[in-house]
C-alpha cells in the first residue's frame, strides 16, 4: 500500500513554486473528497478538510496581491520592535509589562483600500490597522508593497484570550516569521507547540533570534548553531534562521530583505494553502488509505446470501406447493371424470398461499395491487441466518478497507432491511411459476377417461335395461357378443378397466412433470429473489465502494504536488 504523505513529502521541495491552476485543482479534489464521503465518515474526522477548503475559497477570492506575514514569538522576544523596526514607526507599543500586546495590529505597505477585506477576513480591528506610504520614502518602500505584517500577541501568554488569537491567526496567515530571543530561543512550548506543529508549513516559515546584540558577538554562531539543531528535530532544517537586532537598523538588514523577496515572489499565499492541503491529505491518508476494494462482494458471499434470501421468503414452501398444485390441477382434468368433482372441492395449494390459483387470478382482485402472499413468515433462524449472510456480504465487500470503511458498507448492506420482507414477498407474488396454462396432453387424457367412462356408463344402462325388461316379463333386448361376452358387459367392464388403467398410466407422468414445475418454480423464485437481493442489499454496498473508489482517487488527485 504507497502511502500518500509519503508521496507527498517526496514531492515537497521547499523553494518549489506553487501553480494557482494546480493548488485550485487540488482543493478540488479535496471537495470531491468530501463529497465522496459525506455521511459515510465521522464528522468530526473531516473538520479540517472542510475549514481548509473553504478558508482557501475565501482567501484565494480576496487579494493575491498582498502578502500577509506574522510576527509570532513568546512574550518579550520583540515581535513589536520589529514591526516597528520595519514600518520604520512606533506603531505598536513596546513596553517593559509583559504581555504587552494584547491585540494583532496590521501595518499594509502601500494603500490600505486593497487590503481592507483582507484584513477584514483576518479580523484585525480597524483602529489597529496602519498604512505604511510616506511620500518621502516611497522609494525605499516599495519593495514592499503588498506587505501586511502583523504583530501578534504572545503565544505563551499567561492571558487566554492571547493563546486564542495567535491560533487562530496562525491558521490564517500566508506566512510566519518565529521571533525567539537568546534567553527563551530553546523554550520547549514554541518548539512542541508550534514550531513542529508548523513543519508542513516550513516553505511559507522563517526563524529569527532576535536580540543578537545581547550576546556576545563570540557566542552567536553557538546560539545560532543550538538554534539550527532544535529546529532540524522539530521538522524544519531547511527554514531560513537569521539574527536580528531591533534597536540597530543595521540589524533589520536581512529580515527585510527575506521579506522583500517573499513579497516580490507572491507565493506566500499559494504556499501556505499548498501546505494546508498537505496537512489535510495527511491526516485523511488512514482514514482512506489506498486499497482497491473489489467491485462488490465475492460469488460466494453473494451465493450464501441469494440462499439466506431464498430461505426467508419461504421459496422452498412456494416450489412444493407448486408441485402439489400441478399434481391437484392434473388431477381435476386427468382423473377419472366421477371423482374429479369431489378433487376440485379440495382447496388449490398455490391459492391457499395467495398465489395465482389455476385461472391466473387471486382470491380477492384487491389483492393484487398490495402483492401480499401469505407464504409463513420467515422463521426466528431463517431471520438470523439472513442477517449472518448480509453481514458477511458486507465484510467481504470491505475486506482490506481502512478502519471507518466496514462500518460504512455494513450499515449500507443494512439499510433497506426493513423493507426486504415486503420486497420478497411481491417478488414472489410476481413470479411466473408456469403454471397458467393447462397442457394438451391433460384435455387428451380427460376426454379420453369421458369416453371410457361413458362407455362404461352406457355399457350399464344397457345392462340395466335388460334386466328391468325380463324381470318384468317383457323381450329380451337382443344384445350383440363380442366374441362369447355380451356387448354391454364389455362395455362397463371394459370402461372401468380402461379408465382405472389410463389413471395408472398417468398417474407417473403426472408426478415427474410436477417435479419438473417445482424445478422451475425454484429456479424463477432464486432469481427473482435474488434480484430483490441485488437492490435491497448489494446496490447499496456498491454505491459505498464505489464512493470509497471515488475519495481515494480524489486524494490522490489532493496529494499530487
Ligand atoms: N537590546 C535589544 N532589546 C530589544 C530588542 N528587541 C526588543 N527589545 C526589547 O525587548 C523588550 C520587549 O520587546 P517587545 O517588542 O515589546 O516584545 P514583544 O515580543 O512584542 O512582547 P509582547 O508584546 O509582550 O508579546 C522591550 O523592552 C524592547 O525594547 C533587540 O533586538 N535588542
Ligand atoms: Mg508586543
Amino acid at each position: 500500500m504507497t502511502n500518500i504523505v509519503g508521496r507527498v513529502r517526496e514531492a515537497f521541495r521547499g523553494d518549489q513554486r506553487v501553480d494557482p491552476d494546480a493548488l485550485l485543482a487540488r482543493l478540488d479534489a479535496v471537495r470531491r473528497f468530501l463529497a465522496a464521503v459525506d455521511g459515510l465518515l465521522p464528522d468530526g474526522d473531516l473538520v479540517p478538510a472542510h475549514t481548509v477548503v473553504e478558508r482557501a475559497g475565501t482567501r484565494l477570492a480576496l487579494s493575491r496581491d498582498h502578502t500577509v506575514v506574522a510576527l509570532a514569538g513568546a512574550t518579550g522576544s520583540g515581535k513589536s520592535s520589529l514591526f516597528n523596526a520595519l514600518a520604520r514607526l512606533e506603531l505598536s507599543p513596546v513596553g517593559v509589562r509583559r504581555p504587552t500586546t494584547g491585540v494583532t495590529h496590521a501595518c499594509v505597505w502601500g494603500p490600505l483600500e486593497g487590503a481592507t477585506r483582507l484584513l477584514d477576513w483576518i479580523g484585525v480591528l480597524p483602529r489597529h490597522r496602519f498604512v505604511r506610504e510616506s511620500a518621502l520614502d516611497a522609494d525605499d518602500e516599495t519593495a514592499l508593497h503588498g506587505l501586511i505584517l502583523l504583530d501578534l500577541p504572545d503565544f505563551d501568554s499567561v492571558q487566554r484570550s492571547h493563546r486564542l488569537e495567535v491560533d487562530r491567526l496562525l491558521g490564517l496567515v500566508d506566512q510566519v516569521v518565529w521571533v525567539v530571543d537568546p534567553q527563551k530561543y530553546a523554550d520547549r512550548v514554541i518548539h512542541d507547540s508550534y514550531l513542529r506543529e508548523f513543519h508542513r508549513h516550513r516553505d511559507v516559515t522563517l526563524v529569527v533570534l532576535n536580540q543578537a546584540d545581547r550576546l556576545p558577538p563570540a557566542e552567536l554562531p553557538r546560539v545560532l548553531d543550538d538554534l539550527r539543531r532544535l529546529l532540524d528535530a522539530d521538522g524544519l532544517g531547511d527554514v531560513p534562521l537569521l539574527a536580528t537586532t531591533a534597536i540597530d537598523p543595521a540589524g533589520m538588514v536581512g529580515l527585510r530583505s527575506a521579506l522583500e523577496r517573499t513579497v516580490a515572489e507572491r507565493q506566500a499565499a499559494l504556499r501556505r494553502l499548498a501546505g494546508d492541503v498537505d496537512a489535510v491529505v495527511a491526516g485523511l491518508d488512514e482514514l482512506v488509505g489506498s486499497a482497491r476494494p473489489a467491485g462488490g462482494p465475492d460469488d460466494g458471499a453473494v451465493a450464501a446470501l441469494n440462499r439466506a434470501l431464498a430461505g426467508a421468503a419461504g421459496v422452498p414452501t412456494v416450489a412444493d406447493a407448486a408441485e402439489r398444485a400441478y399434481r391437484h390441477r392434473a388431477g381435476t382434468v386427468t382423473g377419472w371424470p366421477l371423482v374429479r368433482g369431489w378433487r376440485r372441492l379440495r382447496p388449490d395449494p398455490l391459492r391457499r398461499l395467495h398465489l395465482p390459483g389455476p385461472t391466473g387470478d387471486r382470491d380477492d382482485p384487491a389483492e393484487s395491487l398490495v402483492a401480499a402472499t401469505s407464504v409463513p413468515d420467515p422463521t426466528v433462524a431463517q431471520r438470523s441466518a439472513l442477517g449472518l449472510a448480509i453481514r458477511a456480504v458486507a465484510d467481504r465487500a470491505a475486506a482490506g478497507l481502512p478502519a471507518a470503511w466496514p462500518a460504512a458498507v455494513t450499515t449500507a448492506a443494512r439499510s433497506r432491511l426493513g423493507d426486504l420482507p415486503d420486497a420478497l414477498d411481491r417478488a414472489v407474488a410476481g413470479t411466473d411459476l408456469g403454471l397458467d396454462r393447462r397442457p394438451v396432453w391433460w384435455r387428451l387424457v380427460g376426454a379420453v377417461q369421458w369416453l371410457v367412462t361413458v362407455a362404461a356408463v352406457v355399457g350399464l344402462g344397457w345392462l340395466v335395461l335388460g334386466y328391468a325388461l325380463r324381470a318384468l316379463g317383457l323381450p329380451a333386448l337382443d344384445n350383440p357378443m363380442v366374441g362369447e361376452v355380451p356387448l354391454p358387459t364389455v362395455l362397463l367392464l371394459g370402461g372401468l378397466l380402461a379408465g382405472l388403467l389410463v389413471a395408472a398410466l398417468t398417474r407417473p407422468v403426472v408426478r415427474w412433470a410436477a417435479r419438473r414445475v417445482r424445478r422451475r418454480a425454484e429456479q424463477r423464485l432464486t432469481v427473482a429473489v435474488a434480484a430483490v437481493g441485488g437492490d435491497y442489499v448489494l446496490a447499496p454496498v456498491r454505491v459505498v465502494l464505489a464512493s470509497y473508489a471515488q475519495a481515494r482517487d480524489a486524494l490522490r488527485d489532493a496529494a499530487r504536488r
